[in-house]
């Protein structure tokens, strides 16, 4: 049978066949000079690692070092083929070397290969059940401020936008709330810009603050949108347990929310100046929120997520001082923008 040379000229094939050749010639040599099969073994390796062992005969050592050459042709493909892979190699780490040491880092902190982002929290969100909550909507329910609990309750959990104009019309932080308030309660009390920083959110939006601290001790014209001062908005969540009380006192949880509901004790803050605000973004948290316009003016916009919207539409809502908006915010893609006028500050938290 004619032997396969349909084989693809590279140096392993190449080399083993030269090798093969060699390989019987010397084995027959040797066979036919009496010379045992370990010996011959014994002048290849010698020869092979550039020691002559006495042992081999002249021709043999030849033989040996023969085949030991057999590869040489292709060494320098080798050396060639693997700087090529050293290559490769370091161009994928240089290139993706952040990724490689950001999946690191997450899979030695969180014991997880992915860190939850945008596109992992939409891929697996549960899907909207549409008819419940934005088919045939509009505009939010407007609700009265003197609605009682259990009227509320029926609304409270639909995922349905709702406005309850004037229910934080009484509220004393309509005359207290400002940069220079939050600025002294935070000064005011240790550990509490800590706090902030280290257990809660601090979300810059299209600011250069790092933090909270920075935020407020801006300069006292950008903080007052002085003509000329860039916009500003920023928001946070608050985990100091002083400053909350001091929040709590001023702007209380709604009277109407279920007596059952649990209030967080997260209390969530945004503010800024006239323009844009939050961008269109759908939040993956536990529960339906409440906010209450504490100064200013603040328009919402929202849209339905991808699977309602062949059924559902979007539209925006106007949120004056005093109103407080309820928004299942894991339901309804939503963006905001402050409107000219007084600073826009509000208060929220989530409802159970
Ligand atoms: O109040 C804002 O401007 C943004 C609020 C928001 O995006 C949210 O609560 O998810």
């Amino acid at each position: 049978m004619a032997e396969n040379n349909n084989v693809a000229e590279d140096c392993a094939a190449h080399s083993l066949t030269k090798l093969r050749l060699l390989c019987h010639a010397l084995l027959g040599q040797a066979t036919r000079a009496g010379i045992p099969l370990d010996h011959l073994m014994d002048i290849y390796l010698t020869t092979a690692y550039g020691k002559l062992d006495v042992r081999g005969g002249e021709e043999y050592r030849e033989l040996a070092a023969c085949a030991n050459s057999a590869n040489k042709p292709c060494r320098w493909r080798r050396w060639v083929a693997g700087a090529m892979v050293v290559l490769a190699l370091s161009f994928v780490f240089n290139s993706y070397s952040d990724i490689l040491i950001r999946l690191k880092n997450d899979f030695i902190t969180s014991k997880c290969i992915v860190r939850n982002n945008y596109f992992v929290m939409e891929a697996t969100r549960p899907r909207t059940r549409c008819e419940r909550v934005c088919r045939g909507v509009s505009g939010p329910a407007d609700l009265s401020a003197n609605i009682s609990r259990a009227e509320f309750e029926e609304w409270a959990y639909l995922s349905r936008p709702l406005l309850v104009r004037r229910g934080a019309a009484h509220w004393l932080a309509l005359d207290k709330f400002s940069v220079a308030f939050f600025r002294s309660v935070y000064d005011s009390i240790e550990g509490s810009y800590d706090a902030v920083a280290d257990d809660c959110q601090f979300l810059p939006f299209r600011t250069e603050f790092v933090d909270l601290r920075a935020a407020l001790a801006m300069h006292p014209a950008r903080a007052a949108r002085l003509p000329g001062t860039p916009h500003w908005y920023f928001g946070w969540s608050n985990c100091s347990p002083g400053v909350s009380t001091i929040l709590r006192q001023l702007a209380p949880r709604p009277a109407f929310l279920p007596l059952h509901s649990e209030s967080s004790a997260l209390d969530w803050i945004f503010m800024g100046s006239e323009g844009p605000g939050a961008a269109w973004h759908l939040d993956y948290v536990q529960r339906p929120s409440w906010q209450a316009q504490i100064s200013g003016t603040k328009t919402w916009h929202f849209r339905p997520v991808p699977e309602c919207q062949q059924v559902c539409q979007p539209f925006n809502v106007t949120v004056n001082k005093g109103d407080i908006i309820f928004v299942d915010t894991n339901q309804w893609y939503h963006m905001t923008y402050i409107h000219e006028g007084e600073l826009s500050i509000t208060i929220g938290s989530e409802y159970d």
